[in-house]
């Protein structure tokens, strides 16, 4: 296998991962850097996010890595450059490896070698994949893994068959229970997202139409946070305002069963950049938007009528 060719020939390894690099993104590169040893490092462009800390806790990510001694760069969970700037890889002259699930995006052009696959759930299974037929893991790889692949599967709700066996596969390997798995993966909440989701939760205001249950609310900050806990306790439709920084922003989420009525980036969110004096738009069950307009009851009043429109109904005050 190519792919693996270079690794067994490269000195200078460096994993890089994307920005504020998540959990798959974490546990995919501890996995590989595992299998590599002392011939690699890890690294990312600046963070790892909050809940990817207690994995990466006792491993050692550089920050924004001097490519000056690599001989090869492996870039994980990551399809496009600009989650990786400041590395420049057009700029690198060794070898260039990239391990993906996502969609393809310009970074798949420019590397020298991909093992790629949308179809994939996480980074993580496709690492497993390389190297299941020439390395029996340790228990740290198992372990990064078996959380790149549950942490990107919404805890396993959007696993198959796949991802199971590969997780029976790992299991046994690491020296951890399911349980402690979860425990490493579970964040718990800031005290400011409680309080900002809490307030949104106070200001609700809530429409029937057409049978769907849709929520309004406004916060100062994590509107996003907002409207996903919306969904949870109830709402179809969830969409919540934030005024910071001279301008608004606006976070949409939708109930997944309802991505065959309403695309919500396409079908909502484009569609309001006029009157929210900026832009908007961007997936089927979540969306989100900023601009100037800082009446955004009138927003909403757009909003309302759009979907009444899509659900073909008349809104009902709730
Ligand atoms: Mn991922």
């Amino acid at each position: 296998m190519e792919f693996y060719d270079v690794l067994e020939e490269s000195k200078d390894v460096v994993i890089l991962t994307h920005h504020n690099a998540d959990i798959d993104a974490v546990g995919s590169a501890i996995a590989l850097f595992e299998f590599m040893g002392d011939r690699s490092r890890l690294a990312v462009p600046d963070t790892v996010s909050r809940g990817a800390r207690d994995l990466a806790d006792g491993y050692d990510f550089e920050k924004s890595p001097s490519l000056e001694n690599c001989d090869t760069l492996v870039i994980l969970d990551c399809p496009s450059s600009e989650q990786i700037d400041p590395v420049d890889v057009e700029g690198f002259s060794g070898k260039t490896l990239l391990i993906d699930h996502h969609s393809q995006g310009n970074l798949y052009d420019m590397v020298d070698i991909k093992y790629t696959d949308s179809d994939a759930r996480s980074t993580s299974e496709l690492v497993y994949e390389l190297l299941k037929d020439r390395w029996n893991f340790n228990e740290s790889a198992s372990e990064a893994l078996i959380c790149g692949i549950v942490a990107d599967t919404s805890h396993l709700r959007f696993a198959d068959k796949k991802q199971f066996r590969y997780i029976s596969e790992l299991l046994p390997l690491s020296d951890k229970n399911y349980s402690d798995i979860l425990s490493i993966l579970s964040t718990p909440v800031d005290r400011s997202e409680r309080i900002a989701r809490l307030k949104a939760a106070s200001r609700m205001k809530n429409y029937d139409i057409g049978g769907k249950i849709v929520s309004f609310s406004h916060v100062g900050s994590f509107e996003a946070a907002a409207a996903r806990s919306f969904l949870k306790i109830g709402a179809d439709v969830a969409i919540v305002f934030s005024q910071r920084d001279g301008g608004v922003r606006v976070s949409g989420r939708c109930r997944r069963g309802l991505t065959d009525e309403i695309h919500l980036g396409e079908d909502l969110f484009a569609k309001i950049e006029d009157t929210l004096d900026g832009s908007a738009g961007g997936h089927d069950a979540a969306a989100s938007g900023n601009g100037t307009n800082m009446d955004y009851d009138e927003v909403i009043e757009e909003m309302i009528e759009r979907l009444e429109g899509i659900f073909e109904a008349d809104s009902k005050k709730l």
